[in-house]
C-alpha cells in the first residue's frame, strides 16, 4: 500500500513511521509513505499558504493554489482516492479501516487553520472523513490515526496474524481483561479459570467478559450485533451475576 499525505507538517507524519508496527511495515516494504507540503508549491514571494476568510471572522483559510499543486504531485504516485480529513466528515470506524486497508493507494489531505478553500474540496476531494467528535488543531493527528489503524491490517505487518483477527472491534466487541505474572498482587489474584488450563473454559470466560463489558460500557456496539445462542446465554449469565453482586452491595 502507498499513502501520500498532503500536509504543512510532514515531520509529524514521518515521525510515526519510526516506531512500532508502521516502522516494521515500511521496513518490510508493505507500506510506502510520501508527504507533499503545500508550502513547497506556494507561488508567492512569501511562500504563504493561508489568507484571511472572505466574509470576515477569526482565523485563516488554506489557499487553493498551493494545496492543489501538492495534490497534483501526490496523484502522480498512484491512483487512489483523495481523502480530506476534517471534523465535517464521516466518522472512522473499524469497518471503514478494513475497507481502506484493502486499497493500493490513497491521498490523505490534512488541513490546518480554519480549513481549506471550499472550491479545492469540491474540485479535488473524493471523500471527507473525521476521526471522532472532538476538536483537533489540524488534520495531522487524524492522518496518524489513519496510517496506524490501516498499517496494522496489512498482511505481514503484525507478524502474528491471529492478534489482528482477535482484535477488539474486529468482532464488534470490546476486549476481555488481560493478566500476567505475578499470580497475586496485593491480595488480588488472577481469575482462577485462567490458571486452570481448561482452554474451552478460558475461551468461554473471555467471550463472556467481552460480551459483559460491551453490554456495560458500549451498549451501542451490542445493538449492532446478532448474538448466537452461546453468546446470548453467556451474556445473560453475566448480567445475572452482576445483578446479584449489586443486590449484595445494596441490601
Ligand atoms: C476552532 C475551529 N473550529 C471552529 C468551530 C473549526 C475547526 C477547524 C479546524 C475545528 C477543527 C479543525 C482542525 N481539525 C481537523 O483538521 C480534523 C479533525 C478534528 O478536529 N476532529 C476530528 N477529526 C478530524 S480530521 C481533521
Amino acid at each position: 500500500m502507498r499513502i501520500d499525505v498532503v500536509t504543512l507538517f510532514p515531520d509529524m507524519i514521518g515521525e510515526l513511521c519510526r516506531f512500532g508496527i508502521p516502522r516494521i511495515a515500511v521496513e518490510k516494504g508493505l507500506l510506502e509513505l510520501g508527504c507533499w507540503n503545500p508550502r513547497d508549491y506556494a507561488a508567492n514571494r512569501h511562500r504563504s499558504v493561508d489568507d484571511r476568510p472572505y466574509g470576515g471572522g477569526p482565523g485563516m483559510v488554506m489557499q487553493f493554489q498551493p494545496v492543489a499543486e501538492a495534490i497534483r504531485m501526490a496523484r502522480q504516485q498512484g491512483s487512489g482516492p483523495v481523502i480530506y480529513l476534517s471534523p465535517q466528515g464521516r466518522r472512522l470506524d473499524q469497518r471503514a479501516v478494513q475497507d481502506f486497508a484493502a486499497l493500493p493507494h490513497m491521498i490523505l489531505l490534512a488541513g490546518r487553520y480554519e480549513g481549506i478553500d471550499e472550491r479545492l474540496i469540491e474540485q479535488e476531494v473524493d471523500q471527507e472523513w473525521s476521526v471522532g467528535d472532538y476538536v483537533l488543531s489540524g488534520g495531522e493527528p487524524a492522518a496518524l490515526v489513519w496510517i496506524d489503524a490501516l498499517t496494522r491490517l496489512l498482511p505481514g505487518a503484525l507478524g502474528d496474524e491471529a492478534s489482528a483477527q482477535c482484535d477488539s472491534f474486529m468482532n464488534g466487541l470490546l476486549d476481555y481483561p488481560h493478566y500476567t505474572r505475578p499470580e497475586v498482587i496485593a491480595g488480588q489474584a488472577v481469575p482462577k479459570v485462567l490458571v486452570g488450563g481448561n482452554h474451552t473454559a478460558i475461551r468461554r470466560w473471555r467471550l463472556q467478559q467481552s460480551l459483559g463489558r460491551t453490554w456495560a460500557r458500549r451498549p451501542d456496539l451490542l445493538e449492532q450485533l446478532e448474538l448466537n445462542d452461546e453468546q446470548q446465554a453467556l451474556l445473560e449469565d453475566f448480567i445475572r451475576e452482576q445483578q446479584s453482586k449489586e443486590s449484595e452491595e445494596n441490601p
